[in-house]
């Protein structure tokens, strides 16, 4: 048979499977036709054969943007912990070490302007003494799109109270990952950025959301450098949309609609970011996509051949969208791992006519350095827009 015939028929079951969902049949009738987005993209297209040799690659550098780190974090000061609403609530602890916190009397401002700062500023990673930092805790829930339960690590404000309401920031990992990639890396400061910059006003306090973007619907998939491999975190749209964003909503005391509702992601989850943007800006009111991964439109990199989520000219929103607020793409201006591809999506919204922010961040590969500088922008941006 030829190759061209096998690679259809494959698609043919993957997209069987995909559609099927583990549904019953009045599920499946129940389930409103424009709720699912199709993944299958033109999987037929891409030949396996012209994947990248990547023999010898460290799948774990891509997950959340420990390559290269640089980190000065030698003590192992415990965090503070936090109440959650979760009764499988367990504190994850970090791989990489905490840093000794810092005394900060008067914490250095931050000018609140709509200006891009290519760097964090290093006063917003610190950990400070005096701020009491929320903790990451592990959950589950049942996903419809998936058919099965799927784990999530949410970091809850460290003062997490019924008795408020907080604005959510969906966090999406890069390929290989899962959702423990950025919690068990305290080198992304994450913890810090959102904890600082909220104990200091700047912004509210915020829920961060780590799913597992690898939506896969048979638990025997698993994530690589090919087309079919890839399709599950393509799904990834449907279960956040269908099934973690309600559970969320409905767990966890949150606000709703797109002006508290966040997206972000690095790599690979910077190119779900995108995609999901562009589907459903009806949703997420500030995006902000990290070092985005190819594979929004059809190209072939050192890895494998995309066979492309859409077209060139379908890289925008619809004509009558409601567009995010803020979105921003960026990436570190020696990305040894995506390269220009982040630009190249910068150029495509351009060409389209598409509002949003593009930036490099000088110096930074793959790495944290891109994720801190995102971040921080985001919540920035996010400030600046809602103060
Ligand atoms: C690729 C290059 C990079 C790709 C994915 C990545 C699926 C993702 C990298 C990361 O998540 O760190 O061609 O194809």
């Amino acid at each position: 048979m030829r190759k061209g015939a096998i690679a259809l028929i494959t698609v043919g079951i993957i997209t069987a499977m995909l559609c099927s969902c583990g549904k019953t049949e009045s599920e499946k009738e129940t389930m409103k036709e424009t709720d699912k987005i199709e993944v299958t993209g033109n999987a037929a297209d891409a030949d396996k054969d012209t994947a990248g040799d990547i023999t010898g690659i460290d799948k774990d550098a891509f997950a959340s943007g420990i390559k290269k780190e640089e980190s000065n974090t030698t003590d192992n000061t415990t965090d503070n912990t936090t109440d959650n609403s979760s009764d499988d609530a367990t504190i994850i602890p970090t791989a990489s070490p905490t840093p000794t916190p810092v005394e900060v009397t008067t914490p250095t401002p931050i000018i609140i302007n709509g200006e891009i700062e290519e760097k964090c500023p290093a006063s917003v990673t610190e950990t400070r003494k005096d701020v009491k930092y929320g903790a990451f805790t592990h959950g589950t829930y049942y996903s419809e799109t998936c058919g099965m339960e799927r784990g999530y690590c949410i970091l809850l404000p460290a003062d997490y109270s019924a008795e408020k309401k907080y604005p959510v920031l969906y966090l999406l990992h890069g390929i290989f990952g899962n959702e423990y990639s950025f919690s068990q890396d305290a080198s992304n400061k994450i913890k810090e950025i959102a904890g600082n910059m909220a104990a200091d006003g700047y912004i509210e306090e915020t829920i961060i959301v780590c799913p597992d973007m690898y939506a896969k619907t048979d638990i025997a998939q698993k994530p690589g450098f090919d087309a079919e491999s890839c399709l599950p975190y393509d799904n990834f749209i449907n279960d956040l949309v269908n099934d973690l964003m309600p559970y969320i909503e409905k767990e966890y005391s949150v606000l709703t609609g797109r002006e508290n509702t966040y997206l972000a992601g690095f790599s690979m989850g910077g190119r779900e970011t995108l995609f999901i943007t562009l589907k459903k800006p009806e949703l997420f009111g500030y995006v902000c996509a990290i070092s985005a991964a190819p594979g929004i439109v059809a190209t072939t990199d050192r890895f494998m051949s995309h066979p492309g989520q859409m077209e060139e000219s379908e890289v925008k929103f619809a004509e009558d969208a409601v567009e995010p607020e803020v979105f921003i793409l960026c990436c570190g201006s020696k990305d040894s791992v995506v390269g220009k591809y982040p630009k190249s999506y910068h150029e495509i919204l351009e060409t389209n006519g598409t509002d949003h922010i593009w930036y490099e961040i000088p110096g930074a590969d793959h790495d944290n350095n891109a994720i801190k500088s995102g971040l921080y922008n985001l919540f920035k941006q996010i400030a600046y827009k809602k103060q």
